[in-house]
């Protein structure tokens, strides 16, 4: 795959020469290029930004400029054979950033990223190229960052694992929270290793056992219990027929109850642990 970054903060982007994305780079498994925008200008200040129509605060990153960029960019590739790329443009307005999506993305040989500044980019860049290339608008969490480039940190981590020969065996994708398939919709309980005691603290026993059955049910029930406190939302999502008569047990231990359609919800005056 090959994902190119433009940005007026190049140096931003210096963690992906780090750990996994930067071994799946050492590798040739993904060819990244980081850019800086300002190359694209043509006045002695590098211009990027100007002030938006309409009036209000701050400043709005010019269409010119981001043009003559992603154009750049494009033209690169030309004679790669991979067609126009797919453009992800990191924005608290975006599609939400999830793994359904990380693994749309994966599937995609080439990325090109459009992080913004200050109150973001001239709107027609986003309208022009979406009649060409296929256009990505994403948001990474409902919280505000200043710019886009953590954004393409974090999707590009999140792609770049799911490449194929980036994971090694011991870390496949299978079990990982999120992943649409197996416990696709219970987050992942505690994970324990040596030493058996630490500052007093021993390990639940069932671990200990050797029992398998006993071992992945207490999994099982100390996900739900995550879920249950941290996510209740996706206990509500799921659909009952996944749950067994223990599951059922637990969930009503933990305040919940299946609703007129099935699906669990809290129950009337069940009271927060
Ligand atoms: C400028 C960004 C995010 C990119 C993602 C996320 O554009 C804005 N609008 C309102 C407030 C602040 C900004 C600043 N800003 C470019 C830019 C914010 C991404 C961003 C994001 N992806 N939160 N904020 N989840």
């Amino acid at each position: 795959m090959r994902i190119d970054v433009v940005t007026i903060f190049p140096e931003y982007l210096e963690p992906l020469n780090v750990s996994l994305v930067g071994k799946a780079r050492t590798r040739g498994t993904l060819d990244v290029r980081v850019h800086d925008l300002r190359e694209w200008t043509h006045d002695r200040h590098n211009t990027v930004d100007d002030t938006p129509y309409g009036g209000g605060p701050g400043m709005v990153m010019k269409p010119d400029v981001w043009g003559e960029a992603l154009d750049a960019v494009a033209a690169s590739g030309e004679g790669e054979g991979e067609g126009a790329p797919a453009l992800v443009v990191p924005t608290p307005s975006g599609r939400p950033f999830t793994q359904e999506l990380a693994v749309e993305l994966a599937a995609k040989p080439w990325l090109v990223f459009a992080p913004a500044r200050y109150e973001g980019i001239d709107r027609r860049v986003i309208d022009d190229y979406a009649t060409r290339w296929e256009v990505h608008e994403v948001s990474i969490g409902d919280y505000v960052l200043a710019g886009g480039e953590a954004a393409v940190l974090v999707i590009t981590e999140a792609v770049a694992r799911l490449l194929p020969g980036v994971l090694g065996n011991a870390e496949s994708h299978r079990d990982d929270s999120f992943a649409p398939g197996a416990m696709a919709d219970l987050l992942e309980g505690p994970v324990y290793t040596k030493p058996p005691v630490w500052r007093e603290r021993g390990i639940p026993e069932v671990l200990l056992s050797g029992h398998h059955g006993r071992i992945a049910r207490w999994r099982r029930d100390e996900a739900f219990r995550r879920t249950a406190a941290h996510r209740p939302d996706l206990i509500e999502r799921c659909d009952p027929a996944a749950f067994d008569k223990h599951d059922r047990a637990l969930l009503a231990e933990l305040g919940w109850e299946p609703g007129p359609d099935g699906r669990f919800g809290r129950a009337a005056g069940a009271v927060e642990e």
